[in-house]
């Protein structure tokens, strides 16, 4: 199953029908009464919520939807027949937007909700409806109204019950096509998934889950950089995230600690979802060797898992867990109403100021927070979270506001010295 879970569309409402002129025929009366019939009402678009679609893909190579024009009014005062409207049905937890805006119109959170896209044109009064008694035969009538044209864009953000993340190249694709139907591209190089799949997984007499691959997480993924950020919106919605990684790096603890500090930055709150590790490739090690690297995940308290997704090995077990804790977690409630811009993202993520001398303060929760989980005495964890904090635009911040080298960077607790060419190896001195 391929995702395809942002389209945009052309709307076009029927027209109304026009009403007619006519004049009664009588025998012996030459100049009968007007008799023109209304014409119908144009179609509207309606677009309508259904649980039993999960992707947009429908709308993948059918971009226009045009609903059918009123019918012109007729003679003997016959009303012209209203057209019926076109209903479109999209996945539950579509958002639909003005394509030209970006603004939300409407959220499609709930099963059998409808919204109007674009509402047929009204039908035209035939003549008979402008007889007075001064004007016994009126030789007009209305034309219909015109059926309204938009552009608009249908956004799922996201359907899935469990959320797969990952490094690149940690399996989270080779896990989905072993538990489900769906057929992911698998490969040794990172960044082999570039857009989310989902797949239905079934487990004994549930109705199953549905889990979502999402590609592959690199540091700076919060802030566009890589291919993260805009997939990690499809995480927010899910119930459960699985933590995919692989066993057999060189540092599969600090692997999964990399993926967490994304998280920890992204604005969504992610980082509080309830979350399973499951240590992937099992099958490249002899059973010994594998307790070691599964007791450096003990210390998180959450719950491990070992499979091979290649044997299958595990695998079985992991699914009947899930398919058990999922009914636990409530739902993710549609709170959310307007997206946030990305500039809004921005603004939150750095905030500067200087202090007397050469001390640049960087204020940000997240950020300190992140800090404060960085061992910065390790050179590889310091790296990271220079890397990190690259991607959310501290340094070019600090360039903007003309720091200079030797000067001081004060995040929390911490002050480093300020190095804007060789930021991998800022000094600390705490
Ligand atoms: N030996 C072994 N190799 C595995 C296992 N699971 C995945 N692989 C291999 O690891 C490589 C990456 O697997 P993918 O499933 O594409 O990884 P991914 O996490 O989806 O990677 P991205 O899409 O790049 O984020 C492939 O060569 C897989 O065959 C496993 O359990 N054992
Ligand atoms: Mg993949």
């Amino acid at each position: 199953m391929n995702f395809v879970d942002i389209v945009s569309i052309k709307i076009e409402s029927g027209s109304g029908g026009d009403g007619a002129i006519y004049f009664r025929k009588e025998k012996y009366v030459p100049n009968g009464g007007p008799s023109g019939g209304d014409g119908g009402d144009g179609g509207s678009i309606i677009i309508e919520a259904s649980t039993d679609l999960q992707t947009l893909l429908d709308f993948k190579f059918k971009h226009k939807f045009t609903a059918e024009p009123g019918e012109n009014g007729r003679i003997k005062n016959q009303f012209g027949k209203k057209a019926d409207d076109l209903i479109i049905k999209v996945p539950v937890g579509t958002l639909i937007k003005d394509t030209e805006t970006g603004k939300i119109i409407f959220d499609l959170s709930v099963d059998k909700k409808r919204f109007v896209g674009a509402k047929g044109g009204k039908g035209g009064r035939g003549n008979a409806k402008f007889a007075t008694s001064t004007n016994k035969t009126p030789h007009y009538s209305e034309p219909g109204v015109s059926g309204i044209i938009k552009d608009i864009t249908l956004e799922l953000k996201s359907i899935a019950d469990v959320g797969l993340v990952g490094l690149p190249n940690a399996g989270k694709s080779s896990l989905l096509s072993v538990v489900s139907a769906s057929k992911p591209k698998i490969a040794n190089y990172p960044f082999t998934t570039l857009t989310p799949n989902l797949g239905v997984v079934k487990s004994g007499d549930n109705d199953g889950f549905v889990m979502a691959d999402i590609p592959g997480l690199i540091e700076g993924a919060h802030k566009g950089i890589g291919l993260g950020h805009q997939f990690l919106r499809h995480v927010e919605r899910t119930r459960l995230l699985v933590h995919i990684v692989d066993a057999s790096t060189e540092n599969p603890f600090f692997d999964y600690e990399t993926i967490n500090h994304e998280l920890m930055l992204y604005p969504g709150d992610i980082e509080n979802k309830q979350k399973i590790i499951v240590l992937n490739k099992t099958d490249l090690f002899l059973p010994e060797d594998f307790e070691e690297v599964k007791k450096t995940f003990t210390d998180t308290g959450l719950e491990v898992f070992a499979i091979s997704a290649v044997t299958k090995q595990g695998v079985k077990e992991l699914v009947t867990y899930i398919s058990k804790v999922l009914p636990t977690i409530a739902k993710i409630e549609d709170t959310w109403v307007e997206e946030e811009s990305e500039e809004d993202v921005e603004k939150e993520l750095v905030k500067i100021t200087q202090e007397k001398g050469n001390i640049f303060l960087v204020e940000h929760h997240r950020i300190q927070k992140l800090l404060a989980l960085t061992d910065v005495y390790d050179e590889r964890a310091l790296n990271r979270f220079m890397k990190i904090i690259t991607g959310a635009g501290v340094i070019e911040q600090l360039k903007k506001m003309n720091a200079k080298e030797g000067d001081s960077v004060k995040i929390g607790d911490f002050q480093f010295d300020y190095y804007p060419d060789d930021k991998d190896s800022w000094s600390n001195w705490d």
